[in-house]
Formats: structure tokens, C-alpha cells, sequence
């Protein structure tokens, strides 16, 4: 089966966790929106009045099923692609880290539109300044420290220990975007999470990342995602 991802054409975003996960797993996957009339494609999928139609992107054809929710997708790709641990506790624990990095990625699309995402980042940009230094100074610490305490906690290579699951993938996509919208900031923090920046390397080393990231399908990033760089918010 051949998988559809319908998520914004321009941006890695949420649509990157997933991606991430097909091209571990070597899936087949097009990405719809990507290709011509795409967008289009994605816009009658949310409109939908019948089915179950996503209230946003990114979500997943896969057969007959339409799954929303970046957290849903992955566990649904995690359980068919080995990319989870098989038990219904191991199952539910990396759902929970997911939809923590849920949370975390709102709090770091915040940086930069903290009064509201229809608003400009011009707009906001004094607030913007104000709620990044009380994400460095709070927020980082205790969502990264956390991981980080995780990864020494299980002791192995990846956060549940001796297996790669769609969480490190996430984590790569955290430490390695963080990287790039907060230069600064990540090159004072960095020496706090000594596992997460080795587990950062680790994943971009695994082949089928490392060629997804080499690929034209690695979107570059840019100031339309999640991750951006405003030098301004880097201090
Ligand atoms: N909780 C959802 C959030 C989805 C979401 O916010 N998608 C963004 C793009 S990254 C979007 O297009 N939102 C449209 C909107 O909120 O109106 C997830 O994790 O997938």
C-alpha cells in the first residue's frame, strides 16, 4: 500500500514527524500536496462531509482510513512499521512522550507567534521576544531535561533503550530544528543534554534518514515553519 501524506507543500512542520517515520520505516508515500493540484487535493479532504475529515494537516491516507493528529498518525504508523514497542504499555508510554512533543512544538511555534497564529510575526514581535526568553529560561530546560533524563533512565541508545522508536525520531526533529531557529541559545545548552544531541547524531546516521535527509525531499528550513530564525529572538 502505497501511503498518502497530505500536509502544507513549503514547510517541514508537523508534517515532519511524520515523514521522518515513513522514511525510517522505507514506506511508500506520496506527498500529496507537494505534487501538482495537491493543495487542492488536501483542502477537499478537510472539507469532507462524510468519512472522518481532519480539522488540519498533516494527516494520512492509508487504504481507506484518514488519520489526523500527528500523535494518531505516528501510532498508527508506529504499530505497523515496528517503530513502537509491541506491548500495550510500551504502546501507550510512546504515545504519551508523542503527545508531549505535542506540546512542547506549540510552545516553540509560540516563540514567534505568542499572541495568535493568524496575527504577523510583525506584529508581534515584542511579545514574541519576551515569551522566547521564558521559553529558554523555563521551558527547555524542563521539557529537554526530561528527555534527557528518559535516555540515561533506559540506558541504551534510544529513549525506550535498545530499539528506535518514532519518539527519538521526533527528538531528532526537536534538537536538530532547535539548532537551527536558536543558534545561540542551543550552543550555551547543549553541554545539558549530552544524550539528546548524541541521539541527535545517532538518528541522522541510520541510512534511510541520512538519505532522506541528503534527498530533495528534505524541505530546507525556513521562516514559514515551526523552526525559525529570528536573530532578534536568539539572544
Ligand atoms: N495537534 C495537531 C495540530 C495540527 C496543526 O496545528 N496543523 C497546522 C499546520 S502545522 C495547521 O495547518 N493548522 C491550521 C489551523 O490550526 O487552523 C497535530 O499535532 O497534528
Amino acid at each position: 500500500m502505497k501511503y498518502e501524506l497530505y500536509y502544507w507543500p513549503e514547510i517541514q512542520g508537523r508534517g515532519e514527524y511524520v515523514r521522518l517515520a515513513l522514511e525510517e520505516a522505507g514506506a511508500g508515500y506520496v506527498d500529496v500536496a507537494r505534487g501538482p493540484r495537491g493543495s487542492a487535493a488536501m483542502m477537499k479532504m478537510m472539507d469532507a462531509h462524510t468519512g472522518t475529515p481532519p480539522f488540519a494537516p498533516p494527516f494520512l491516507k492509508a487504504g481507506k482510513l484518514v488519520i489526523g493528529q500527528t500523535a494518531n498518525i505516528l501510532l498508527y504508523l508506529g504499530d505497523r512499521h515496528g517503530l513502537a514497542p509491541k506491548t500495550e504499555a510500551g504502546k501507550l508510554w510512546v504515545h504519551q512522550l508523542q503527545l508531549t512533543i505535542t506540546d512542547f512544538v506549540v510552545e516553540i511555534h509560540d516563540t514567534h507567534h505568542p499572541l495568535g497564529p493568524s496575527l504577523y510575526y510583525e506584529d508581534q514581535k515584542a511579545p514574541a521576544k519576551k515569551r522566547s526568553a521564558e521559553f529558554w529560561d523555563e521551558r527547555v530546560p524542563k521539557y529537554l531535561g526530561y528527555f534527557e533524563r528518559l535516555l540515561d533512565d533506559a540506558g541504551g541508545a534510544y529513549v525506550t533503550g535498545r530499539r528506535l522508536t518514532y519518539v527519538d525520531l521526533s527528538l531528532f526533529q526537536i534538537v536538530d530544528g532547535l539548532r537551527y531557529a536558536f543558534p545561540n541559545r542551543m550552543k550555551a545548552f547543549e553541554k545539558d543534554i549530552p544524550g539528546l544531541v548524541d541521539l541527535r547524531d545517532r538518528v541522522a546516521a541510520r541510512p534511510n534518514i541520512k538519505a532522506y535527509l541528503a534527498s530533495e525531499r528534505r524541505i530546507d528550513y525556513n521562516e514559514q515553519g515551526i523552526f525559525r530564525r529570528y536573530k532578534e529572538l536568539d539572544a
